[in-house]
């Protein structure tokens, strides 16, 4: 997330020039909006663009949360000039997450047509392609962002930026077919949109894909086993495949081929029935749920021809690939060599795999793992500290860390959840008091609510505000809608928190000219301790604003120059 808005802001100039607007979005469903009204645009009179593109971009859980703005967007449209592209950004290990995610389903439930890139190159030309079938057929496109493709880099060919695009105009009953714009979402245009919606856009997105052929297979013509497999895996499935003792070149000896499919929601039918076409097998591979099995399917069953189908369950009835967790090429191999083994002699596989020595195999040996920690001078590292007795409720951002240490520190929530889950537990547990960590990162972009619930239900809770002063976990990049912290505290008081105390590294550097919210003062942090034992002896909601920024991104401003370099250093002698 933070290297899309630091692209931005680095070349600035290039992208102002070209008529782009950067708006940050104040969290992921608001910024759906935002991009569902410059699609409206073609509606207003003093429009002064013939058509606006937008992307969306946001990580798995932001998706979920956007799912409201999102559908509403789809019911409104796109028209042929626009085109809207959401980038999800799944995690499917939880890296850098709660929880893992695969957006594919929440995103095809919306009725977008979900493309799924698994190199850097593919992110690019997909992306291309996606707008034009956004505008074809009124739909945003969703683009599944693996964290191996978001997190990857690559020398790519300079051409990988030019399309040929093959215009697609959609017919219904011999009549050219534009998709429509419409804003008024109320009886009775709603459900004329919801036809539309699951109707017309999507087979216009079908007929799109299928008039520019993204979709791709290799490997032998006369194959008796197809394997199925889209975005990240296919690497992985190639990999495998080699250990197996199969390489590209060899595909066609063994009776196998491949089919790609760019769109893996939904599936084109015509291109994947003339893939199975004449195959006895059909494996599908893909991470977690069966997505794409349950569609091939679908389209498959009842037909002329209909291979046996495997993924998630083997020929046996037994579990052939996890349904849970990652797919990989260590994974993959047994899963594909029983399937293989159908149709090839197990010893042939054998005596293959002996041609290709050079390949290793994995050595097995698990990689020294380490706890991660705060960064050096992270403010975290002393804030997240509770006095004895006490127990704190952990939350979204790099603070969560706090969790794998001896601190008192328990559970989590969505982003933006935090203290509401206090709120309702208090009352079962005799309406203990709890410490509630909080970034400022998450509080603008929706925490701040919780702590509106928090004083509705009159919870026995001190926020603790971790007022960094960048949303620090995602690269460091700025919370839209931020506030300094002197305004920080008057909305406190406005909203109802009965104290808020700000501890910081310096008392000093707050202006003359702030001004505080009456119920609050400063202290310097090392008054964190009997601060904390203040807050929590007083009924009801209060606040502690930790106010000291993230060290990562000291580093980084005073590499580039935009803050000083301290010029006293502390030498830490080893010896002692
Ligand atoms: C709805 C949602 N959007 C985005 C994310 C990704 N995310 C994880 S941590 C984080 C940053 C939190 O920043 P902040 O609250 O300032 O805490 P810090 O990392 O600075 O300690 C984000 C955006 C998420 N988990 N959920
Ligand atoms: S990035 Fe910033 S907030 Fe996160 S651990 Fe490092 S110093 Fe702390």
């Amino acid at each position: 997330l933070g290297n899309v808005e630091g692209a931005y802001q680095q070349h600035q100039d290039v992208f102002e020039a070209a008529d782009v607007q950067f708006i940050s979005g104040v969290n992921e469903d608001l910024a759906a909006t935002v991009i569902w009204g410059a699609q409206m645009t073609t509606l207003e009179k003093d429009v002064t663009f013939d058509g606006v593109k937008g992307i969306w971009y946001g990580k798995g859980p932001g998706v979920d949360r956007a799912g409201d703005a999102m559908r509403h967007a789809m019911f409104a449209g796109v028209g042929p000039n626009g085109g809207v592209l959401a980038l999800a950004g799944d995690d499917p290990e939880c890296k850098s997450s709660t929880i893992p995610s695969a957006s594919e389903g929440q995103l095809a439930d919306l009725g977008m047509p979900v493309l799924y890139p698994g190199t850097v190159a593919e992110a690019l030309r997909f992306s291309l392609y996606g707008y034009e079938l956004s505008r074809a057929s009124g739909l945003w496109s969703g683009i599944k962002v693996h964290t191996d493709v978001a997190d990857g880099f690559a020398t790519i060919p300079a051409d990988t930026g030019s399309i040929n695009l093959e215009r697609y105009v959609h017919e219904v009953d011999g009549t050219p077919w534009t998709p429509t714009v419409d804003n008024r979402l109320l009886i009775p245009f709603s459900m004329m949109l919801e036809e539309e919606l699951f109707g017309h856009r999507i087979d216009a997105a079908r007929g799109f894909m299928r008039a520019n052929s993204l979709d791709r297979s290799y490997g032998a013509s006369d194959a008796s086993l197809g394997i199925i497999v889209a975005g990240k895996p296919h690497g992985d499935v190639r990999d495998a495949l080699v250990r197996l003792g199969i390489t590209e070149e060899t595909l066609a000896d063994f009776g196998i081929r491949i089919y790609v499919p760019a769109m893996i929601s939904p599936l084109e039918s015509e291109g994947l029935r003339s893939f199975v076409d004449g195959l006895d097998t059909v494996m599908v591979v893909e991470a977690k749920r069966a997505f794409m099995e349950t569609q091939v399917r679908d389209l498959l069953y009842g037909g002329p021809h209909t291979p046996a189908v495997y993924g998630k369950v083997g020929p046996d009835g037994g579990a052939l690939l996890p349904r849970s967790g990652i797919i990989s090429p260590d994974l993959l191999v047994e899963p594909l060599r029983s399937i293989i083994s159908l149709h090839v002699d197990p010893e042939r596989l054998r005596r293959e795999r002996e041609r290709i020595p050079l390949i290793a195999e994995p050595s097995g040996d698990a990689l020294p793992a380490r706890t991660p920690y705060y960064c050096s001078g992270c403010p975290h590292n002393r804030s997240t500290v509770v006095p004895d007795g006490s127990i704190a409720l952990g939350g979204i951002g790099c603070h969560s860390m706090a969790l794998w240490m001896d601190r008192n520190t328990e559970g989590l929530t969505q982003m933006g959840g935090e203290g509401a889950q206090w709120v309702g537990a208090a009352p079962f547990v005799g309406n203990q008091h709890r410490f509630q960590n909080l970034g400022d990162g998450t509080f603008f972009h929706s925490g701040s609510l919780a702590i509106r619930q928090a004083v509705a239900a009159e919870t026995n809770i001190t926020f603790k505000i971790l007022y960094n002063g960048v949303v620090a976990m995602t690269g460091g990049q700025d919370a839209a809608g931020e506030m300094p912290v002197p305004e920080l505290t008057r909305w406190l008081d406005a909203e109802g928190v009965a104290r808020t105390v700000v501890v910081t590294d310096d008392v000093d550097k707050y202006d003359r000219s702030d001004v505080w919210s009456s119920t609050s003062r400063i202290v310097d942090r090392e008054e964190l301790d009997a601060t904390q034992l203040e807050l929590r002896d007083i009924p009801g909601v209060t606040a502690l604003i930790y106010d000291q920024g993230c060290a990562a991104d000291l580093r980084r401003s005073r590499k580039r120059g935009k803050i000083e370099t301290p010029t006293t250093r502390v030498m830490i002698n080893e010896a002692i």
